[in-house]
């Protein structure tokens, strides 16, 4: 029986495995909302180098939003786990040590104010995906309709939701010293830093607080939302990978993390405060991230999602697993083909190349169920932009096509894919009597916020008729 990972167990772990700093001295200066295996495997193993490299000691304060179980366990072992690079051969798990708290947002808000109105806490990160922010389909305004965060908008008490969450906490630095403080969105929706923006005082101009005029002020003056690109595949940690990472170790990691090798992260470089220098770790700091967000969303999300829901119906389960098929490799390649009609400056054959690498990564079990799930949510940052402009252009969208096809697929009423979606029954309701398939896929597009792409006759038509194939698992590319 292995002993847990805590503190006082580190020193059983051979050298090279050990936190990059002595934990003794960071503090908490980042506050994390999303404490899931993205975040550890990206953002905190940044934060991690950038410390031992500066000497600065930054510390991160992380925000499980929702599971209480995380939280726990994470304290449990001193708020320490492993990280584990997913390449061929023995697994090799490093323990990571810039997390310094974790907390719930329903148990610690408190303790969440403190931290985010102290002067040192100078960045606000999150990882929460699409469906946190609550945008309205098609015009990226805070849904204020939402039960949830209606409720949020007149609480006294704690909020249920991040952007309730966010947006009370920033509202107490406001009203206790008013230092200005960089909030950094971390998903991947394009410009995802004014997306956040726009939610944020969305909730605080329909929020009943007496302060709201001058509240927005500083939020325009003093608090930055640079927009990032975040890029690392880590797929939903199994038991397998809990039992490797824990033998490999010497001790036991309830919360391990593996990912592939690669990790990326691209920063606006606007922020408001001191921030930690995440540059000497790699992480790059760029005038404009538009360019790179939308080739990463297009080639890397965008190929990724047609392959959760073509893969799927092809009856495979994993990305490598498509890979391998006969035609998997030809499908990402001209998907992405498509996609680089529509980037600026569109010499994408490295990245390609690259990406098809990534896919195949044999050691990755990256299940296409957690891809396509919440499908409603990415489709339309990841496909349906480069839709309007090949349609604008009087192009077809051949690969695009048959992908939307395939999702279309999966919100049927007999499909058993495992995938989920916030808007299942809405999603549902597309299908009930409806006169046929173009029919449906007119309604889906409707319930996206895509009317204008469903007034687009040939393209419907077209995706319904891929429908009867794809139904029977025939891929065609
Ligand atoms: C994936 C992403 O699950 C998904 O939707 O496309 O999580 C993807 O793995 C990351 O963005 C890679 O950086």
């Amino acid at each position: 029986m292995l002993k847990p990972l805590s503190l006082a167990t580190l020193n059983k772990v051979s050298k090279d495995s050990r936190p990059l700093i002595d934990r003794a001295e960071l503090a908490p200066r980042v506050v994390h909302f999303g404490l899931g295996a993205f975040h550890r495997a990206h953002q905190a193993v940044y934060t991690e180098a950038a410390a031992a490299a500066s000497a600065q000691p930054w510390g991160v304060a992380a925000v499980a939003p929702r599971s209480q179980s995380i939280v726990d366990t994470m304290r449990a072992q001193d708020c320490l786990y492993t990280v584990t690079d997913r390449a061929p051969g023995e697994p090799r798990p490093r323990v990571v040590g810039s997390i310094v708290e974790a907390l719930s947002m329903h148990r610690d808000s408190a303790r969440i104010h403190d931290l985010v109105s102290e002067p040192d806490v100078s960045v606000i990160t999150l990882t929460v995906t699409e469906k946190a922010y609550f945008r309205r389909a098609g015009n990226g305004r805070l849904d204020t309709r939402a039960p949830e965060v209606a409720v949020d908008l007149v609480t006294t008490g704690t909020p249920r939701t991040v952007v309730g969450a966010l947006a009370h906490a920033l509202a107490t630095r406001y009203r206790r010293n008013g230092a200005p403080i960089s909030v950094v969105s971390c998903d991947n929706i394009t410009a995802n830093g004014s997306a956040l923006h726009t939610v944020v005082r969305d909730f605080v101009e329909a929020s009943l607080w007496p302060d709201r005029e001058p509240l927005l002020d500083w939020l325009a003056t003093s608090v930055a939302f640079p927009a990032t690109i975040v890029d690392r595949i880590v797929p939903a940690t199994t038991a397998g990978d809990q039992a490797a990472a824990s033998t490999a170790l010497g001790l036991s990691d309830a919360v391990p993390v593996v990912a592939e090798p690669y990790r990326q992260w691209i920063l606006e470089d606007s922020f408001a405060a001191d921030r930690p220098p995440w540059e000497l770790d790699g992480a790059l700091f760029v005038p404009d991230v538009a360019p790179h967000q939308l080739r990463k969303l297009r080639l890397l999300n965008g190929t990724h999602s047609a392959l959760a829901y073509v893969g799927s119906a092809a009856g495979f389960v994993t990305v490598a697993d498509v890979l391998r098929s006969e035609w998997g490799e030809r499908f990402v390649r001209r998907f992405c083909a498509e996609m680089a009609t529509t980037l600026p400056g569109s010499n994408v054959a490295a990245y390609v190349d690259e990406l098809v690498e990534r896919f195949r990564n044999p050691a990755m079990q990256h299940q296409l169920r957690q891809i396509g799930s919440d499908g409603s949510l990415k489709l339309p940052e990841r496909w349906f932009g480069a839709l309007r402009s090949i349609l604008a252009q009087s192009k077809s969208a051949p690969l695009l096509e048959l992908a939307m096809a395939a999702w279309v697929r999966t919100t049927g009423p007999y499909e058993e894919t495992g995938m989920t979606d916030p808007s299942d029954a809405v999603l549902a309701d597309c299908w009930r009597g409806a006169r046929d398939a173009v029919d449906v896929v007119r309604r889906l597009l409707g319930a996206l916020g895509a009317p204008d792409l469903a007034g687009h006759t040939d393209f419907v038509s077209a995706i319904g008729a891929h429908l009867p194939a794809l139904t029977a698992g025939r891929i065609e590319v």
